[in-house]
């Protein structure tokens, strides 16, 4: 009798053992769209996550990637990931809202003073509940590969204060929280495809527009830029999101090599970011671009401008105590930096 058992026990170790192998054997391949260039932090963060994943699978879960909107604009990209006609893709927290209107939080403008203060909350409850919702839309939120602080550049004239956005053509993306946000500035938002950005610049569609660093350097905007004025006014990390059908559908051990692979990515990519961000500034000086920070004063002008505004706009979309709660959120995760200090 009890050899019986300890022989079915050992049949039925075999047995897992070997569908254990059949699974990890099992071929996979991703693809995932990227709108930026191989050079990118998004992307730089992005191969770090293959290699983990490729390493982890001995090669049997294999991530493509496909940079530079190869596989469409970034929208474009979402609604794929979201049917399941396309595995993977990351996008701007801009076009995220398409699909996931919470993310609207974070297009309120100086939300944090720091990298660090925006990596806290995207890491914390807050930006996590965010990944987490876009289950609701099919789709399962992975990390934050990172674009970076948002800043404005002008061919006409340096921002130094509030004043200076009057009637500004400036690009931004179309979303209706950055529009307000520039409206509010006094700037006239004109939203325009990431594809279009150099043209609408070169052929002066637009006097200026908004974006990470990293993308000042990418889209060579020191050939139709003068001014690039440290606006730093939104902080945008990338969703990197997996059709919810298919990543749930996943060897176990493929979907732990995919999550853990993401948030190595993001980290990675984060700090490829912060660390090139100075040197990427010293470059565009170098190719004739003039630099400005903006002091305390300005910026708290300008935030008192526009901050309320898309505040309010939110609270319009979300409800109130949504976006309050957010609010009173993302400072108990700030007062943590100094909880301790007398
Ligand atoms: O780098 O469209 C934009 O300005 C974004 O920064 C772009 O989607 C991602």
């Amino acid at each position: 009798m009890r050899k019986s058992v300890f022989a079915t026990a050992l049949a039925l170790v075999c047995v897992l053992a070997v569908s254990a192998c059949a699974l990890a054997a099992e071929k996979v391949t991703a693809r995932v769209s990227a709108c930026n260039s191989m050079t990118h932090p998004q992307t730089i963060g992005l191969m770090v996550m293959k290699q983990y994943v490729e390493d982890r699978t001995g090669g049997n879960f294999v991530i493509n990637i496909f940079p530079n909107s190869q596989l469409g604009a970034e929208e474009e990209s979402l609604a794929q990931v979201q049917t399941g006609s396309l595995e993977m893709a990351t996008a701007s927290l801009a076009p995220v809202t398409t699909f996931q209107k919470n993310f609207f939080v974070l297009d309120i403008p100086f939300l944090f003073n720091s990298y660090n203060e925006a990596w806290m909350v995207m890491d914390s409850k807050v930006g996590q509940d965010l990944l987490a919702s876009l289950e609701d839309c099919g789709m399962k939120g992975l990390a934050y590969m990172e674009n970076g602080f948002r800043h404005t550049t002008s061919s006409v004239k340096p921002i130094t204060k509030l004043a200076d956005f009057k009637g500004l053509k400036i690009r931004t993306m179309q979303n209706p929280m950055h529009m307000a946000n520039f409206e509010a500035l006094g700037a006239n938002p004109t939203p325009v495809p990431f594809s279009e950005l150099y043209l609408s610049m070169q052929q002066k569609i637009v006097d200026g527009q908004e974006n990470p660093i990293s993308n000042m350097w990418d889209l060579n905007m020191y050939e139709v830029q003068k001014y690039v004025s440290l606006t730093g006014h939104i902080y945008d990390g990338m969703p990197l999101v997996a059709n919810l059908r298919w990543f749930n559908k996943l060897p176990a051990e493929y979907q732990e090599a995919l999550a853990v692979g993401a948030v190595l990515g993001q980290n990675y990519s984060r700090f490829v970011n912060a660390g090139r961000e100075e040197v990427i500034l010293a470059e565009l000086q170098k190719r004739g671009m003039k630099v400005n920070k903006l002091d305390g004063a300005a910026i708290a002008e300008i935030q008192k401008v526009s901050q309320p505004v898309v505040i309010e706009k939110a609270k319009k979309e979300l409800g109130a105590e949504y976006v309050d709660k957010f609010l009173a959120d993302i400072k108990a995760v700030k007062a943590d930096i100094l909880k301790g200090m007398k």
